[in-house]
Protein backbone atom coordinates (compact mmCIF):
# COMPACT_ATOMS: atom_id res chain seq x y z
CA UNK A 1 0.00 0.00 0.00
CA UNK A 2 1.55 3.73 -0.88
CA UNK A 3 2.48 6.15 1.65
CA UNK A 4 -0.62 7.29 3.39
CA UNK A 5 -0.73 11.64 3.72
CA UNK A 6 -1.02 12.73 7.66
CA UNK A 7 -4.04 14.81 8.06
CA UNK A 8 -2.90 16.79 11.26
CA UNK A 9 -5.98 16.77 13.85
CA UNK A 10 -6.46 19.59 16.65
CA UNK A 11 -9.11 18.51 18.55
CA UNK A 12 -10.88 21.04 21.06
CA UNK A 13 -12.87 19.83 23.79
CA UNK A 14 -12.29 16.32 25.08
CA UNK A 15 -15.54 15.44 26.42
CA UNK A 16 -18.09 12.40 24.81
CA UNK A 17 -17.95 13.84 21.38
CA UNK A 18 -13.90 14.61 22.14
CA UNK A 19 -13.93 10.29 22.78
CA UNK A 20 -16.14 9.82 20.04
CA UNK A 21 -14.19 11.46 17.60
CA UNK A 22 -10.68 10.47 18.52
CA UNK A 23 -11.32 6.96 18.87
CA UNK A 24 -13.03 7.26 15.19
CA UNK A 25 -9.51 9.18 13.94
CA UNK A 26 -8.04 6.17 15.96
CA UNK A 27 -9.91 2.88 14.09
CA UNK A 28 -10.14 4.06 10.58
CA UNK A 29 -7.10 3.76 8.77
CA UNK A 30 -7.53 0.05 10.16
CA UNK A 31 -10.62 -0.40 8.62
CA UNK A 32 -10.69 1.58 5.48
CA UNK A 33 -8.16 1.99 2.56
CA UNK A 34 -7.81 5.78 2.36
CA UNK A 35 -4.99 8.15 1.05
CA UNK A 36 -4.74 10.37 4.40
CA UNK A 37 -4.38 9.01 7.47
CA UNK A 38 -5.35 11.83 10.77
CA UNK A 39 -2.52 12.08 12.64
CA UNK A 40 -3.51 13.08 16.60
CA UNK A 41 -1.34 16.49 16.89
CA UNK A 42 -3.25 18.07 19.52
CA UNK A 43 -5.83 18.48 22.28
CA UNK A 44 -6.99 21.55 23.85
CA UNK A 45 -8.82 22.30 26.80
CA UNK A 46 -8.93 24.67 29.78
CA UNK A 47 -7.76 22.44 32.17
CA UNK A 48 -4.18 21.25 31.71
CA UNK A 49 -4.29 18.26 33.93
CA UNK A 50 -7.26 16.61 32.02
CA UNK A 51 -6.15 17.58 28.80
CA UNK A 52 -2.83 15.78 29.46
CA UNK A 53 -4.66 12.72 30.92
CA UNK A 54 -7.02 12.90 28.13
CA UNK A 55 -3.62 13.17 25.51
CA UNK A 56 -1.85 10.39 27.24
CA UNK A 57 -4.99 7.90 26.97
CA UNK A 58 -5.52 8.72 23.01
CA UNK A 59 -2.13 9.33 21.72
CA UNK A 60 -2.59 12.98 21.37
CA UNK A 61 1.44 14.55 20.85
CA UNK A 62 0.64 17.59 22.48
CA UNK A 63 -2.26 19.52 24.38
CA UNK A 64 -3.07 23.70 24.48
CA UNK A 65 -5.05 25.13 26.72
CA UNK A 66 -6.35 28.03 24.41
CA UNK A 67 -7.96 27.44 21.70
CA UNK A 68 -6.65 30.41 19.99
CA UNK A 69 -2.67 29.04 20.20
CA UNK A 70 -3.91 25.49 18.58
CA UNK A 71 -5.52 27.40 15.74
CA UNK A 72 -2.29 29.55 15.69
CA UNK A 73 -0.09 26.72 14.79
CA UNK A 74 1.21 25.66 11.61
CA UNK A 75 1.44 22.20 11.98
CA UNK A 76 -2.74 21.72 12.61
CA UNK A 77 -4.75 21.10 9.01
CA UNK A 78 -7.67 20.32 10.90
CA UNK A 79 -10.03 21.37 13.73
CA UNK A 80 -12.17 19.25 15.53
CA UNK A 81 -14.97 21.44 17.60
CA UNK A 82 -16.12 19.66 20.16
CA UNK A 83 -17.29 22.53 22.66
CA UNK A 84 -20.36 23.86 23.87
CA UNK A 85 -22.62 24.95 21.42
CA UNK A 86 -22.17 28.69 22.12
CA UNK A 87 -18.38 28.68 21.39
CA UNK A 88 -18.96 26.86 17.77
CA UNK A 89 -19.17 29.89 15.97
CA UNK A 90 -16.15 31.81 17.27
CA UNK A 91 -14.00 29.02 17.11
CA UNK A 92 -15.12 27.95 13.12
CA UNK A 93 -14.54 31.26 12.20
CA UNK A 94 -11.19 31.91 13.69
CA UNK A 95 -9.98 28.43 12.76
CA UNK A 96 -11.55 29.15 8.75
CA UNK A 97 -9.66 32.55 8.44
CA UNK A 98 -6.74 30.44 9.39
CA UNK A 99 -7.10 28.38 6.41
CA UNK A 100 -7.74 25.48 8.77
CA UNK A 101 -10.29 22.57 8.16
CA UNK A 102 -13.33 22.22 10.06
CA UNK A 103 -14.58 19.27 11.44
CA UNK A 104 -17.77 20.95 13.66
CA UNK A 105 -20.00 19.02 16.28
CA UNK A 106 -23.94 19.63 16.00
CA UNK A 107 -25.30 21.16 16.42
CA UNK A 108 -23.77 24.21 13.65
CA UNK A 109 -24.65 26.71 15.63
CA UNK A 110 -26.71 28.94 18.61
CA UNK A 111 -29.33 29.89 16.11
CA UNK A 112 -29.62 30.46 12.40
CA UNK A 113 -28.27 34.05 11.61
CA UNK A 114 -25.24 32.73 13.72
CA UNK A 115 -25.22 29.94 11.25
CA UNK A 116 -25.42 32.35 8.40
CA UNK A 117 -22.18 33.76 9.41
CA UNK A 118 -20.06 31.28 9.92
CA UNK A 119 -21.30 29.90 6.34
CA UNK A 120 -20.30 32.79 4.63
CA UNK A 121 -17.14 32.59 6.47
CA UNK A 122 -16.63 29.12 5.75
CA UNK A 123 -17.34 28.96 2.51
CA UNK A 124 -14.93 32.28 1.60
CA UNK A 125 -12.02 30.80 3.29
CA UNK A 126 -12.92 27.31 0.58
CA UNK A 127 -11.55 24.67 3.79
CA UNK A 128 -13.29 21.25 3.90
CA UNK A 129 -16.16 21.53 6.49
CA UNK A 130 -18.57 18.95 7.82
CA UNK A 131 -21.26 18.81 10.81
CA UNK A 132 -20.98 15.57 13.16
CA UNK A 133 -24.65 14.67 12.53
CA UNK A 134 -23.75 11.05 12.81
CA UNK A 135 -26.96 8.79 12.59
CA UNK A 136 -27.00 9.30 9.13
CA UNK A 137 -23.53 6.93 9.34
CA UNK A 138 -25.92 3.83 10.70
CA UNK A 139 -25.38 1.69 7.68
CA UNK A 140 -29.22 0.65 8.06
CA UNK A 141 -30.32 4.56 7.95
CA UNK A 142 -27.84 4.62 4.98
CA UNK A 143 -29.72 2.16 3.41
CA UNK A 144 -33.03 3.62 3.44
CA UNK A 145 -31.34 6.64 2.13
CA UNK A 146 -30.75 4.30 -0.99
CA UNK A 147 -33.97 2.55 -0.50
CA UNK A 148 -35.79 5.95 -1.23
CA UNK A 149 -33.61 7.41 -3.52
CA UNK A 150 -34.33 4.69 -6.15
CA UNK A 151 -37.77 5.21 -5.83
CA UNK A 152 -39.05 1.94 -3.77
CA UNK A 153 -41.28 3.95 -1.43
CA UNK A 154 -43.14 5.42 -4.20
CA UNK A 155 -45.03 8.97 -2.88
CA UNK A 156 -44.16 9.84 0.13
CA UNK A 157 -47.33 10.79 2.55
CA UNK A 158 -45.60 10.35 6.10
CA UNK A 159 -42.38 11.21 8.34
CA UNK A 160 -42.40 10.46 11.52
CA UNK A 161 -39.74 10.54 13.97
CA UNK A 162 -38.98 10.60 17.64
CA UNK A 163 -35.85 11.00 20.36
CA UNK A 164 -36.37 10.06 23.70
CA UNK A 165 -34.99 10.21 27.09
CA UNK A 166 -34.80 10.71 30.32
CA UNK A 167 -31.60 11.46 32.37
CA UNK A 168 -32.49 15.04 33.66
CA UNK A 169 -36.50 14.56 35.36
CA UNK A 170 -34.24 14.78 38.98
CA UNK A 171 -34.85 18.74 39.57
CA UNK A 172 -32.00 18.00 41.97
CA UNK A 173 -30.15 17.83 38.74
CA UNK A 174 -27.78 21.16 38.29
CA UNK A 175 -27.49 23.19 34.83
CA UNK A 176 -24.13 24.57 33.85
CA UNK A 177 -20.63 22.81 33.69
CA UNK A 178 -19.19 19.79 32.24
CA UNK A 179 -21.99 17.62 30.11
CA UNK A 180 -24.78 20.18 32.10
CA UNK A 181 -23.90 22.89 30.10
CA UNK A 182 -26.71 21.18 27.32
CA UNK A 183 -29.06 22.41 30.27
CA UNK A 184 -27.92 25.89 30.21
CA UNK A 185 -29.74 27.92 27.48
CA UNK A 186 -27.07 30.48 27.72
CA UNK A 187 -24.37 27.28 26.55
CA UNK A 188 -26.69 25.70 24.57
CA UNK A 189 -28.90 27.39 22.68
CA UNK A 190 -31.52 25.10 23.16
CA UNK A 191 -32.57 22.15 24.84
CA UNK A 192 -33.93 19.21 23.22
CA UNK A 193 -34.97 21.26 19.95
CA UNK A 194 -31.19 21.65 19.74
CA UNK A 195 -29.62 18.80 21.15
CA UNK A 196 -31.55 15.71 19.64
CA UNK A 197 -34.65 16.90 17.81
CA UNK A 198 -31.39 18.51 15.52
CA UNK A 199 -30.41 14.76 14.66
CA UNK A 200 -34.27 14.06 13.61
CA UNK A 201 -34.62 17.10 11.42
CA UNK A 202 -30.81 16.31 9.71
CA UNK A 203 -31.88 12.92 8.45
CA UNK A 204 -35.27 13.87 7.85
CA UNK A 205 -34.04 16.68 5.14
CA UNK A 206 -31.98 14.11 3.64
CA UNK A 207 -34.18 10.99 3.26
CA UNK A 208 -37.35 13.67 3.25
CA UNK A 209 -36.25 16.82 1.86
CA UNK A 210 -36.87 20.14 2.97
CA UNK A 211 -39.29 21.79 5.51
CA UNK A 212 -41.72 24.24 4.24
CA UNK A 213 -43.94 25.48 7.50
CA UNK A 214 -43.53 24.29 11.13
CA UNK A 215 -46.48 24.26 14.14
CA UNK A 216 -44.67 23.81 17.46
CA UNK A 217 -45.11 23.05 21.28
CA UNK A 218 -42.46 23.01 23.98
CA UNK A 219 -42.26 22.63 27.92
CA UNK A 220 -39.96 23.32 30.39
CA UNK A 221 -40.88 20.96 33.80
CA UNK A 222 -38.48 21.87 35.68
CA UNK A 223 -38.54 25.35 36.13
CA UNK A 224 -35.35 26.41 38.25
CA UNK A 225 -32.19 24.36 38.65
CA UNK A 226 -28.91 25.31 40.59
CA UNK A 227 -26.20 26.54 38.55
CA UNK A 228 -22.66 25.06 38.63
CA UNK A 229 -21.15 27.88 37.78
CA UNK A 230 -22.82 30.54 40.39
CA UNK A 231 -23.78 28.22 42.87
CA UNK A 232 -27.14 29.89 42.38
CA UNK A 233 -30.66 28.91 42.02
CA UNK A 234 -31.51 30.21 38.67
CA UNK A 235 -34.40 29.96 35.69
CA UNK A 236 -33.80 27.24 33.32
CA UNK A 237 -34.70 28.99 29.62
CA UNK A 238 -33.90 25.30 27.81
CA UNK A 239 -37.16 23.42 26.11
CA UNK A 240 -37.14 19.78 27.88
CA UNK A 241 -39.93 18.81 25.64
CA UNK A 242 -40.56 19.48 22.19
CA UNK A 243 -43.20 18.13 19.74
CA UNK A 244 -44.02 19.76 15.81
CA UNK A 245 -45.62 19.01 12.84
CA UNK A 246 -44.64 20.05 9.86
CA UNK A 247 -45.18 20.04 5.79
CA UNK A 248 -42.63 18.98 3.70
CA UNK A 249 -42.03 20.04 0.22
CA UNK A 250 -42.61 16.73 -1.92
CA UNK A 251 -45.86 16.68 0.09
CA UNK A 252 -46.00 15.07 2.74
CA UNK A 253 -46.65 15.14 6.57
CA UNK A 254 -44.15 15.20 9.26
CA UNK A 255 -44.34 14.44 13.14
CA UNK A 256 -41.61 15.20 15.38
CA UNK A 257 -41.17 14.34 19.09
CA UNK A 258 -38.33 14.63 21.52
CA UNK A 259 -38.05 14.92 25.11
CA UNK A 260 -35.55 14.16 28.13
CA UNK A 261 -38.80 13.21 30.25
CA UNK A 262 -39.48 9.58 28.62
CA UNK A 263 -39.35 7.54 31.36
CA UNK A 264 -37.32 4.34 30.53
CA UNK A 265 -36.16 5.67 27.58
CA UNK A 266 -32.41 6.80 27.26
CA UNK A 267 -32.11 7.47 23.44
CA UNK A 268 -34.67 6.30 21.76
CA UNK A 269 -34.19 7.41 18.46
CA UNK A 270 -37.46 6.08 15.99
CA UNK A 271 -38.06 7.07 12.62
CA UNK A 272 -40.91 5.77 9.87
CA UNK A 273 -41.76 6.80 6.59
CA UNK A 274 -44.79 6.21 4.51
CA UNK A 275 -44.72 5.54 1.07
CA UNK A 276 -47.65 5.10 -1.78
CA UNK A 277 -45.55 1.43 -2.43
CA UNK A 278 -43.97 0.94 0.65
CA UNK A 279 -42.78 1.65 4.14
CA UNK A 280 -39.51 1.84 6.28
CA UNK A 281 -38.77 1.94 10.05
CA UNK A 282 -35.99 2.35 11.93
CA UNK A 283 -34.98 2.47 16.23
CA UNK A 284 -31.69 3.50 17.28
CA UNK A 285 -31.85 1.03 20.23
CA UNK A 286 -31.81 -1.93 17.27
CA UNK A 287 -29.87 0.00 15.13
CA UNK A 288 -28.61 -3.04 12.83
CA UNK A 289 -32.18 -3.66 11.47
CA UNK A 290 -34.33 -1.57 8.77
CA UNK A 291 -37.78 -3.06 8.91
CA UNK A 292 -39.21 -3.18 5.50
CA UNK A 293 -42.57 -3.38 4.41
CA UNK A 294 -43.68 -3.86 0.62
CA UNK A 295 -46.69 -3.67 -0.51
CA UNK A 296 -45.67 -5.47 -3.63
CA UNK A 297 -45.05 -8.61 -2.23
CA UNK A 298 -47.27 -11.74 -2.84
CA UNK A 299 -50.11 -11.13 -0.41
CA UNK A 300 -49.95 -14.44 0.69
CA UNK A 301 -46.82 -13.68 3.00
CA UNK A 302 -46.89 -9.70 2.84
CA UNK A 303 -45.41 -8.23 6.10
CA UNK A 304 -42.40 -6.18 7.32
CA UNK A 305 -39.72 -7.61 7.08
CA UNK A 306 -36.69 -7.01 9.40
CA UNK A 307 -33.29 -6.56 7.21
CA UNK A 308 -30.40 -7.07 9.46
CA UNK A 309 -28.19 -4.88 7.67
CA UNK A 310 -24.49 -6.87 8.10
CA UNK A 311 -24.34 -8.13 4.45
CA UNK A 312 -21.13 -6.73 2.77
CA UNK A 313 -23.38 -5.76 -0.22
CA UNK A 314 -24.71 -3.50 2.62
CA UNK A 315 -23.59 0.40 3.36
CA UNK A 316 -20.28 0.69 4.78
CA UNK A 317 -20.54 -3.21 5.66
CA UNK A 318 -18.17 -4.66 3.53
CA UNK A 319 -15.36 -2.59 5.69
CA UNK A 320 -15.70 -4.56 9.07
CA UNK A 321 -16.82 -8.17 9.98
CA UNK A 322 -18.36 -11.08 8.33
CA UNK A 323 -21.63 -10.97 7.73
CA UNK A 324 -24.35 -11.41 10.38
CA UNK A 325 -22.20 -9.81 12.88
CA UNK A 326 -23.10 -6.47 13.39
CA UNK A 327 -21.67 -2.99 14.24
CA UNK A 328 -22.69 -0.17 16.83
CA UNK A 329 -22.81 3.40 17.75
CA UNK A 330 -19.12 4.72 17.47
CA UNK A 331 -19.16 3.15 13.88
CA UNK A 332 -20.81 5.84 12.93
CA UNK A 333 -18.35 8.36 13.67
CA UNK A 334 -15.49 6.08 12.28
CA UNK A 335 -17.67 6.08 9.06
CA UNK A 336 -17.82 9.93 8.98
CA UNK A 337 -13.97 10.31 9.34
CA UNK A 338 -13.68 8.04 6.44
CA UNK A 339 -15.96 9.58 4.02
CA UNK A 340 -14.32 12.95 4.79
CA UNK A 341 -10.76 11.85 4.29
CA UNK A 342 -12.17 10.31 1.14
CA UNK A 343 -13.82 13.24 0.13
CA UNK A 344 -10.48 15.12 1.08
CA UNK A 345 -8.58 12.71 -1.63
CA UNK A 346 -11.14 13.66 -3.92
CA UNK A 347 -11.67 17.04 -3.79
CA UNK A 348 -15.67 16.94 -2.83
CA UNK A 349 -17.62 18.05 0.14
CA UNK A 350 -18.37 15.61 3.09
CA UNK A 351 -22.02 16.08 4.06
CA UNK A 352 -23.85 17.51 5.79
CA UNK A 353 -21.43 20.21 5.24
CA UNK A 354 -21.87 23.54 7.13
CA UNK A 355 -24.52 25.13 4.53
CA UNK A 356 -27.05 21.56 4.55
CA UNK A 357 -26.17 21.56 8.56
CA UNK A 358 -27.70 25.60 8.52
CA UNK A 359 -30.74 24.01 6.91
CA UNK A 360 -31.21 22.17 10.07
CA UNK A 361 -30.27 24.94 12.07
CA UNK A 362 -33.48 26.96 10.17
CA UNK A 363 -36.23 24.00 10.89
CA UNK A 364 -34.83 24.46 14.98
CA UNK A 365 -35.52 28.33 14.83
CA UNK A 366 -38.63 28.07 13.32
CA UNK A 367 -39.97 25.36 15.33
CA UNK A 368 -38.78 27.22 18.40
CA UNK A 369 -40.87 30.77 17.13
CA UNK A 370 -43.72 28.30 16.45
CA UNK A 371 -43.88 27.12 19.86
CA UNK A 372 -43.27 30.53 21.91
CA UNK A 373 -46.16 32.35 19.25
CA UNK A 374 -48.14 29.54 18.83
CA UNK A 375 -48.74 30.05 15.02
CA UNK A 376 -47.75 28.42 12.17
CA UNK A 377 -44.00 29.32 11.01
CA UNK A 378 -42.39 29.50 7.57
CA UNK A 379 -39.17 27.67 7.54
C1 LIG B 1 -27.61 14.14 24.84
O1 LIG B 1 -27.90 13.30 25.86
C2 LIG B 1 -26.88 13.40 23.72
O2 LIG B 1 -25.64 12.99 24.19
C3 LIG B 1 -26.72 14.31 22.52
O3 LIG B 1 -25.95 15.45 22.82
C4 LIG B 1 -26.15 13.53 21.35
O4 LIG B 1 -26.06 14.35 20.21
C5 LIG B 1 -27.06 12.33 21.08
O5 LIG B 1 -26.54 11.59 20.01
C6 LIG B 1 -27.20 11.46 22.29
O6 LIG B 1 -27.66 12.25 23.36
Amino acid sequence: MSEKKNLNIGLIGYGFMGRTHSNAYCKVNNFFDLEYRPKLKAVCGRNEENAKAFANNWGYESIETDWKALIARDDIDAVDICTPNNTHSEIAIAAAKAGKMILCEKPLSMNAPEGEEMVKVIEEAGVANTVWYNYRRVPAVSLAKQLIDEGRLGKIFHYRANFLQDWTISSDLPQGGEALWRLDVNAAGSGVTGDLLAHCIDTALWLNGGITDVSAMTETFVKERMHSLTGKVEKVGIDDACSFMCHFGNGSLGLFESTRYARGHKALYTLEINGENASIRWDLHDLHRLEYFDHGDDPLVRGWRSVHVTDGDMPYMDKWWVPGLQIGYEHTFVHHVADFLDNLAKGTPTSPTFREALETQKVCDAVLNSASSRQWVNV
